[in-house]
């Protein structure tokens, strides 16, 4: 199971070169807008300093990282919710990411034309956000009708969700995210089927340089928001790590992807095949045992009896596999068991 990040904002913002950046595919970044039409889909492997030091103890013949996708979506314009531009084959993508990442344009280049009149941040956020909110809207509405003659035959499960529906379309129609409502889990799981864009976590990058905010528009944007200099990421990965040195260039693509990982509620568990392949594989917290089983093997999950359990960091902490048997530290734990983060799990079937 991988977990998928759709890139979205404007066209012509740098979509793509983070797209390639992260991916090193070859992709179009030609400087017009609407260059992608169909979404780019790649997938990246986790930087992840934990398996370095699990496999210089275990020494396995073969280390697979794990891995997290990113598409990258065609730009999208005012009015892309009633299919202006790309509009309706733009939204259906970004339904298909479990998280946003939407890019910003803060560079001024009188080069890279702007599909509006001159570089505007928060104008910018207001066009894209309104347009998924616009969309969301639309569904709520659908469905809405679809439902009402079950709401008026007094159908339990339906007057709750209607109920839920209009909460969140009293919030949408005073221009929130439906995220805003801050949904229960109970909530969440009835009003999952309608896939709602804005209920997706986002992380905002404004594609300028680390300290440059002459735009003041970070103190409105969430804590996360990351301000990357994409063209200058995109070199970066033209260049070798002598070549960064002497230029003093440092990537931060690693902190983006762990940022990612962080909305998404993500974990990272190891397995280590007896010494043969160290993995790293994600899954959402609070997962159990079995059900982490089941993306390592489809058998693992039906067939799982226990597991044997050692967090890395005991492992480290004592440096063999021996030694953590030896000392204790090697856990059983059951089918109710929640994987940790670091985790280094071996399956009983
Ligand atoms: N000056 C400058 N140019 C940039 C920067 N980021 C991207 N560009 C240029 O902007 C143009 C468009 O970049 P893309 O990455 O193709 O933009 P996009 O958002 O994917 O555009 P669409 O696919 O058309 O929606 C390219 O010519 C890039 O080289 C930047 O930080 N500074
Ligand atoms: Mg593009």
């Amino acid at each position: 199971m991988s977990f998928s990040i759709g890139i979205i904002g404007l066209p012509n913002v740098g979509k793509s070169t983070l797209f390639k950046a992260l991916t090193q595919q070859e992709v179009d970044i030609s400087n017009y807008p609407f260059c992608t039409i169909d979404p780019n889909v790649g997938v990246v492997r986790v930087p992840d300093e934990r398996l370095q030091k699990i496999i210089e103890i275990i020494k396995p013949q073969k280390v697979t990282p794990t891995i997290i996708e990113f598409v990258d979506i065609a730009g999208l314009v005012k009015g892309a919710h009633k299919g202006e531009g790309l509009g309706n084959q733009f939204l259906a993508h970004i339904r298909e990411v479990d998280a946003i990442l939407h890019i910003i344009r803060t560079f001024s280049d009188k080069d890279i034309k702007h599909v509006e009149e001159g570089v505007d941040p928060q104008r910018d956020i207001g066009i894209v956000n309104t347009e998924l909110i616009m969309k969301d809207l639309e569904t709520i509405d659908k469905h809405i009708k679809k439902i009402e003659k079950d709401v008026e035959s007094k159908d339990k499960d339906r007057i709750k969700e209607f109920e839920i529906l209009q909460k969140i379309r009293k919030a949408i129609n005073e221009g929130n995210a439906v995220s805003a409502v801050n949904p229960s889990e109970k909530e969440r799981e009835v009003i999952k089927h309608l896939n709602f864009l804005t209920i997706k976590p986002v992380i905002y990058i404004l594609n300028t340089k680390e300290d440059d905010d002459s735009f003041g528009v970070r103190k409105s944007l969430p804590e996360n928001t990351l301000p990357i200099d994409l063209k200058i990421e995109l070199e970066c990965t033209e260049l070798s790590k002598k070549e960064l040195k002497e230029l003093n260039l440092k990537s931060r693509l690693d902190v983006l992807i762990k940022t990612c990982y962080k909305i998404l509620n993500l974990v990272t568990f190891y397995t280590i095949k007896g010494g043969e392949e160290t993995r790293a594989w994600t899954v959402e917290q609070g997962v159990k045992a079995p059900e982490a089983g089941r993306i390592v093997h489809s058998d693992f999950q039906e067939k799982f009896i226990r597991a044997e359990v050692v967090n890395y960091k005991d492992l480290l902490g004592v440096g063999s596999w021996a030694e953590a048997r030896a000392e204790g530290l090697i856990r059983t734990e059951g089918k109710d068991y929640s994987v940790k983060d670091g985790d280094i799990i071996e399956f009983k079937i």
